[in-house]
């Protein structure tokens, strides 16, 4: 069998307050692997307001600011300027921020600190949920999804928003697409957005096993199928133009990423088509955006 190239240092420690199965958690447990310790942190309200639990008890070892929910590019582009007029222009600031603080509440912040290329790496969370509230629908919820603001009986109505398009749109230098089920992937670009300077945007793929009723033990394998389905393509954008898609030699059919999701379990054949439509059409989308 291969063996993975992870570091062994841990960042972030035992008793951390995060579900069983948390794909957020695995995340996190990477991301600071590749960041290290020189590197502030920022958490817009979220999951993980809570998952690292409170000071001088924090499961995380590395500096935190909780921050308000729509303040993500705001508070990091102030952070790195305090920093900078100390002298530190070493230590890396991040954002931590969940799918509806970027994709909707944030976004202002967000866009304002992306035209000013502020100099900060903004992870995205992305569980495609309001999930520290009790899973409600955010503009990063899938069509047809079930959550408790789209039951079954009038499940979401509209496309998830390309979030990479709107960042790419803002030239910044990076951004990437990312899963945990492709740990050195992910790894890898973390590592590169820490080396570049400017606005760096890395959008993760963050399974919630409640809010996407999974069994805890299928968020890897749910990421994996999220990649393999094309659902959730893995692909970089250097300076909003230069595309690089990582293509998949085991393309599967989007039903097999759906079955395993009980949030999916009400959709018709008709609906799994549509689906399976849309899935394409993006596809081809960031094909012709590559050759371009
Ligand atoms: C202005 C404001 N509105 C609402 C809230 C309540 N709130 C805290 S976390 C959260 C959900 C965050 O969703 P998301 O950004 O996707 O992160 P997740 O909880 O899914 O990790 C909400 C609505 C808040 N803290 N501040
Ligand atoms: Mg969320």
């Amino acid at each position: 069998m291969k063996k993975m190239k992870i570091p062994s240092s841990e960042n972030l420690g035992h008793g951390h307050l995060a579900c069983a199965g948390c794909g957020a958690a695995v995340g996190m447990r990477l991301v600071l692997k590749a960041l290290g310790e020189k590197t502030v942190m920022i958490f817009p309200a979220s999951c993980w307001s809570i998952i690292p639990g409170f000071w001088p008890y924090s499961s995380i070892r590395i500096p935190v600011v909780h921050a308000g929910f729509v303040t993500g590019g705001a508070t990091a582009s102030g952070v790195r300027a305090a920093l900078d007029i100390r002298g530190d222009h070493e230590t890396v600031v991040a954002v931590w921020a969940g799918d509806g603080a970027t994709f909707d509440i944030g976004i202002q912040a967000l866009s304002g600190a992306a035209e000013r290329n502020e100099d900060f790496l903004y992870i995205c969370n992305d569980n495609e949920g309001y999930m520290n509230t009790g899973t409600q629908r955010s503009s990063a919820t899938p069509l047809f999804a079930w959550t408790t603001t789209t039951p079954v009986t009038k499940p979401k109505e509209n496309l998830k928003k390309d979030i990479m398009a709107i960042m790419a749109d803002h030239h910044i230098p990076y951004a990437a697409t990312a899963t945990i089920a492709y740990p050195e992937d992910l790894l890898r670009k973390v590592e590169k957005a820490r080396s570049i300077r400017g606005t760096r945007f890395i959008h993760l793929l963050s399974p919630c096993s409640p809010g996407w009723k999974i069994p805890s033990e299928f968020t890897v394998k749910v990421s994996r199928l999220a990649v393999r389905s094309r659902v959730f393509p893995l692909y970089e954008i250097e300076n909003g133009i230069s595309y690089t898609i990582r293509e998949e030699p085991h393309v599967v059919p989007v039903r097999e990423y759906l079955k395993l999701q009980g949030r999916f379990s009400h959709l018709t054949d008709r609906e799994i088509d549509v689906l399976q439509e849309n899935v394409e059409r993006t596809w081809e989308r960031l094909l012709r955006n590559a050759q371009a």
